[in-house]
């Protein structure tokens, strides 16, 4: 009887213990913490934003990028040709899933004679886990690929584009569009009408937004809106309007449709927080970064910066998991931030050629708009 109850006892707790497995694991799902959300800019995978810019090889449409990538940290570097000036947007994102950031860029309009080589809509990519160029075809000519995130969750990348009117097409629907890499293997393309364009002139459009707002592992879908779209200054208050990937409908009133937006998640809690920079397109003036926490914790405003900087280059430098204000200074080519590890302090890393025209710029600042 002894052994029985012994045996017993040895069942009941080896399926409590499972059991607890499973909860533990089916909660972890349910609150999305199965894929925590990946560095930016991060090429050798190791939690740290790296010190990169896109050098054009001349001042002129057209001209070769090089991706000069100094690995924070690190003393090695990388050179790597990719893109061409005023034809492709640095679209850097882990497409392959290994932990680090690809090199890669989206075309937005067409090369060749009248356009006649039909390339608008191509994603080149050098995967860091074979050092191949992937060639995609994905979106077409005028489309806006800074949205690349991951969509449906697998931890890989996702090609994706937002896409809206232009001024002269006038009012109309707005879409996201990817093409997940878990959920849409057969190439199907899912379409999300988010955001639009109210109006004919410049600024009556919907800017994305993009991030994870609530840490359930997807990216989301979110816009800045003039708060009255009769307005007819952009210096005027903003509202976003946020899909998340499970459905949730929210708006957040903050900041000026004029400001630029610096998406991040600078409290570190894993969810993408609202943060916006004003005061950039003036000078002298002083650059505020206004950031909405989705910890909680209270609005905050922070001078860091000035003069007609447009570089901002928000990034985690220093690994702690949360976002740091930072720019890039091409007059000095120095990278800026404000550590948050280590009491928000200032400090300077010089990577980038000095003054030089075109000027360098820097691959973090690619999702800025
Ligand atoms: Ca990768
Ligand atoms: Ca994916
Ligand atoms: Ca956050
Ligand atoms: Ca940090």
């Amino acid at each position: 009887m002894k052994t029985i109850t012994g045996n017993y006892r040895l069942q009941i707790t080896f399926l409590l213990t499972i059991s607890f497995v499973l909860f533990s694991f089916s909660t972890a799902l349910a609150q999305g913490q199965t894929t925590p959300r990946k560095t930016v800019v991060d090429f050798n995978g190791d939690g740290k934003t790296d010190f990169a810019v896109l050098r054009p090889s001349a001042n002129a449409p057209g001209a070769q990028y090089t991706w000069w990538i100094q690995n924070n940290g690190a003393t090695d570097f990388t050179a790597a040709p990719l893109g061409l000036r005023a034809i492709d947007v640095p679209v850097p994102a882990d497409y392959d899933g290994d932990g680090r950031s690809d090199i890669a860029v989206f075309r937005f309009q067409n090369t060749g004679a009248g356009g006649s080589n039909a390339d608008a809509g191509n994603w080149y990519i050098l995967e860091s886990s074979t050092n191949q160029i992937r060639i995609e075809k994905f979106g077409q000519a005028g489309d806006n690929a800074t949205v690349v995130d991951d969509y449906d969750g697998d931890g890989k990348a996702d090609l994706a584009v937002y896409r809206i009117n232009t001024a002269a097409q006038g009012a109309g629907q707005a879409y996201f569009l990817y093409r997940g890499s878990l959920n849409n293997p057969a190439g199907n393309i899912t379409y999300v009408p988010w955001g639009m364009r109210y109006g004919s002139q410049s600024e009556q459009a919907d800017d994305h937004y993009m991030g994870d707002c609530d840490a359930e592992g997807r990216a989301d879908f979110a816009v800045q809106r003039h708060l009255d779209i009769t307005a007819t200054s952009s210096n005027t208050p903003a509202e976003f309007h946020i899909l998340t990937a499970t459905g949730n409908y929210s708006i957040q009133y903050f900041g000026w449709k004029s400001d630029r937006v610096v998406p991040g998640d600078y409290d570190g809690d894993g969810k993408t927080d609202l943060c916006v920079v004003r005061g950039f397109n003036i000078s002298p003036s002083q650059i505020t970064w206004y950031i909405r926490y989705s910890g909680g914790a209270a609005d905050d405003a922070i001078p860091f910066g000035q003069g007609s900087n447009f570089n901002f280059s928000q990034g985690d430098y220093d690994g702690d998991g949360k976002t740091d204000i930072a720019l890039f200074v091409a007059s000095r080519g120095e990278f800026w931030y404000r550590s948050s590890a280590n009491a928000n302090t200032a400090t300077a890393y010089r990577w980038g050629n000095a003054g030089t025209i075109p000027a360098d710029l820097p691959v973090a600042g690619y999702n800025n708009r």
